[in-house]
């Protein structure tokens, strides 16, 4: 087994069998004879979260005992997927369990299916949150995650004729095993309500008393993090809304039963559904009233904690490093003031020093859509008294700029915090930056480029502010357990070593060039590609063969990530394919995977238009099966899990510039698929470290789109010199894939000649023409398996631990 590794207290599969069925017993309520599948389930993670408790319990020990510096990292998201192999993994007892439960004739396989994911974040944003929390514990940062427990997660997606469908997401079903509810931990927040100034005594500052007219509890839900052989088990707090008063008795006795139960509908609402959104605003208020709320609260909580360990909150930058991931969080800058100042009794200025020394922000996006900003009259309305903080926060920053005589009108309107354009806004993005000590992009060219465009005054303000820390993924979930047979391949192989130490794995390319070793690696792609068409057979009755090349696409649906630029390619491949029926093609499946946000017109259209064009190329007996296009719905990280392993060419093709880091880019190199991309986000440094000849690189870069656009990029004239692009183009407006209905895509079509705001014309031939390499490439298959062994080792780099250690030693300044 990939990942037999056991920790010398594991205990006997014996012992384990006992300890589910007390759980099933005592837990539960059941015996064996009449549990369900189920039961089984939460039988086996309640054993598992038994046997982290000791070492939880110890950390946080040691911690406090130490004084040690505690990283607090606020997420929005947490897009954590199923825990249950995780944790066995991590502890060294999956082989045991499997053992344990066989005993008692249950299917560990089969039961971990059945654990929901909890999807509790949109995409790159939220993954990104769950690996950081593994690996800070596998690395030993004492740390807590904080965010939403959403009652409903990520929407569950169906396919019905074609089109995109929104079903709610309900992983609390069957409760969650994995969680302590912690009643005893819950902060009131506020929202309303007005601003009282009462004057100081003589000579000092007048003090402000903020009176709410609204106020929720939030509620603690702890979950264990458990790092790799659980060296150490970190806390995952997400909070829930709950009513100050669960009913109005007043209004129930006068007979007013909706009324009654306002408030704790109100309460409910702030946690009940994750905003289906990611690189999109989203100025709903109730948006704003989610940040509020788990940033008030997990404020709170980290100072009572800091509080009753300390004394006092002068050093809380000492012991506290604050991470605010991206802008989601970032009323917790006003809101650590206002505690500071209204509770606490600090002055401004020392306020503000401690503030800025605590917190530390990363930005995930510079798409202009997607940067966040709150409009004056509402932040006024549910937060008078933090809207005074900004002010006078914007107050002395403006007075800051325009002392160093650098900055003209223009840019100091840039560096404001209120954008007076238009109605008059407060710019959250400028308020995490001004509220941090450190400011970081998620990949090399994204951080230039912020440094370049939406922080260019910013930055120079505080030229030292801006750094990277390029994205990682943990390789235990990414590889060692998505992937057992490579793992099991590599430990075989090079041996253990890289288990502890991933960076090991760059023992692997020196077998690149051993004909033996390729082999067997083959034969775990295969094997990995047999159980995806496997899945895509049972679920949605589609053949495809594992010995094709599987080219796949897996990721949110947008734009700027171009599955329109695959699909158009997957036309005119069909084109050229029933064209010239005599040539060599390359058996190809075209996986697509990935939700569009519910309010997203055009990536639902292009959701459609992947199905469409799956229904006429899987239906012509002409294509002879050489070339298949599957839209799996419902992509999730279970999914991920599933897909990653299995492909052979990876697609990460975003319009340069555009593409923040991506971090499925990292998952498919790593499990051995050779990627076609552009030099976009962190598709740059993949390449610097795999080498050129083991990555299919083409189109615009960065600076190349940035020129068409300023110097009027004319797409017609593009689209009309590319006689492949015209047709695939016309195919769609005529109605070839939407016979039903001809002008589905006209719209969609037009906007490629009109403006192609997103370059798909502008980078169609290099694109098409790289597939072409790509299929020379796949044709020589030891050359092929060669440059995907070369992936693997040299991908350990991208390993999250890297990106915590580089956090934890350039931003937090705790010791790794
Ligand atoms: O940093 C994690 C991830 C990047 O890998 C993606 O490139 C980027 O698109 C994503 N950003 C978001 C933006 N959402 N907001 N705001 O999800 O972050």
């Amino acid at each position: 087994r990939a990942t037999n590794i056991s920790l010398p207290e594991n205990p006997a599969p014996s012992v384990l069998a006992a300890e589910v069925l007390q759980a099933l017993k005592y837990r539960i309520g059941k015996d064996a004879t009449v549990a369900t599948p189920y039961d089984w389930l939460t039988a086996s993670i309640k054993v598992v979260r038994d046997r982290v408790i000791d070492r939880w319990m110890k950390g946080t020990k040691e911690a406090y005992e130490r004084q040690e510096k505690r990283v607090y990292y606020l997420s929005l998201e947490f897009l954590i997927g199923r825990l249950m192999r995780d944790a066995f993994s991590n502890l060294g007892l999956m082989e045991a369990m499997r053992e344990a439960l066989s005993s008692l004739g249950v299917d560990l396989d089969r039961i971990a299916a059945l654990e929901p994911d909890a999807a509790l974040g949109n995409g790159g944003l939220g993954r990104l949150a769950a690996c950081f929390m593994e690996s800070m514990a596998t690395v030993d940062i004492p740390a807590h995650g904080y965010g939403i427990r959403y009652a409903n997660g990520m929407f569950r997606q169906e396919i019905q004729d074609g089109w995109q469908v929104e079903l709610p997401e309900t992983w609390l079903d069957h409760g969650n095993p994995w969680e302590f509810e912690r009643r005893e931990r819950a902060f009131e927040v506020g929202f309303g309500g007005a601003v009282e100034s009462v004057a100081g005594p003589e000579g000092a500052d007048e003090r402000h008393v903020w009176h709410p007219n609204e106020r929720v509890l939030a509620v603690a839900y702890d979950t264990p993090v458990v790092g790799w052989r659980a060296n150490r088990v970190n806390t995952l707090r997400l909070w829930s809304g709950m009513p100050v008063d669960p009913i109005l008795l007043d209004r129930f006795n006068a007979g007013d039963y909706v009324g009654a139960l306002a408030e704790s509908n109100k309460a409910d609402t702030l946690s009940r559904v994750l905003y289906p959104a990611d690189s999109h605003k989203e100025g709903q208020e109730l948006r704003f009233r989610q940040e509020y709320f788990f940033s008030s609260a997990s404020l709170q909580d980290i100072l009572q904690r800091h509080l009753s360990q300390y004394g006092g909150l002068s050093s809380l930058p000492d012991k506290a490093a604050i991470h605010l991931n991206d802008t989601h969080p970032a009323i917790a800058v006003p809101e650590l003031m206002r505690l500071l100042i209204d509770v606490h009794g600090m002055d401004f200025d020392q306020a503000w020093d401690v503030t800025r020394r605590t917190f530390a922000y990363t930005n995930h996006t510079l798409l202009p859509e997607a940067l966040e900003s709150w409009p004056v009259p509402l932040f006024e309305r549910l937060l008078p008294r933090h809207m005074q903080i900004v002010y006078a926060i914007n107050a002395a920053v403006l007075l800051e700029a325009r002392t160093t005589g650098r900055f003209d009108g223009g840019q100091i309107a840039s560096i404001s915090l209120i954008q007076e354009n238009g109605d008059r806004r407060v710019r959250m993005g400028n308020l995490a930056f001004i509220g941090s000590h450190s400011v970081n992009g998620v990949s090399a060219l994204h951080t230039e480029l912020m440094k370049e465009t939406v922080f260019a005054d910013l930055h120079r303000l505080y030229p030292e502010r801006i750094n990277n820390k390029t994205n990682g993924i943990t390789p235990r979930r990414w590889l060692f357990q998505c992937n057992s047979g490579l793992t099991g391949l590599a430990r075989e192989a090079i041996g253990d070593r890289f288990l502890d130490d991933i960076e090991a794995l760059g023992d692997l390319g020196k077998l690149a060039g051993d004909a033996a070793f390729r082999e067997k690696f083959a034969a775990v792609k295969r094997a990995n590609k047999a159980r995806l068409a496997n899945l895509v057979a049972e679920r949605l009755g589609i053949k495809v063969d594992p010995s094709a090349l599987f080219d796949i696409q897996i990721k949110r649906i947008h734009e700027y990530k171009r599955q329109l630029l695959n699909i158009l390619e997957a036309i005119s491949l069909y084109d050229q394919i029933r064209s010239h029926p005599e040539r060599d093609w390359t058996p190809r499946v075209k996986f697509f995977g990935g939700k569009a946000a519910p309010s997203y017109h055009n990536a639902k259209l292009i959701i459609k238009l992947a199905n469409d064009v799956a229904r006429v190329i899987n239906g012509d007996p002409s294509v002879r099966g050489l070339l298949k296009v599957v839209f799996v719905p419902n992509y999730n990280v279970s999914a991920a899990e599933v897909m990653m392993p299995a492909a052979d060419l990876s697609e990460q093709i975003s319009t340069a510039g555009m593409e923040a880091s991506g971090t499925g880019n990292m998952k498919f190199a790593l499990n051995g698929a050779l990627t076609i991309g552009t030099l976009d986000g962190a598709n740059v440094e993949i390449r610097e470290r795999v080498g050129d000849e083991n990555i299919f690189i083409f189109g615009l870069t960065a600076e190349e789109v940035a020129e068409r656009r300023a110097n009027g990029y004319e797409p017609r004239a593009v689209v009309e010199a590319s006689r492949e692009l015209s047709q695939a183009i016309a195919a769609v407006s005529s109605g070839v894939f939407s016979p039903g209905d001809p002008s589905r895509y006209r719209d969609l079509m037009d906007g490629l000649y009109q403006h192609d705001w997103f370059m798909v014309a502008a980078d169609f031939d290099a694109y098409a023409a790289t597939q072409r390499a790509v299929d020379d490439v796949w044709r020589d298959s030891p050359d092929w398996y060669a440059r995907a062994i070369r992936n693997v080792a040299h991908m350990s780099w991208f390993s999250s631990d890297r990106t915590i250690r580089e956090y934890a030693k350039e931003i937090w300044n705790v010791p790794v």
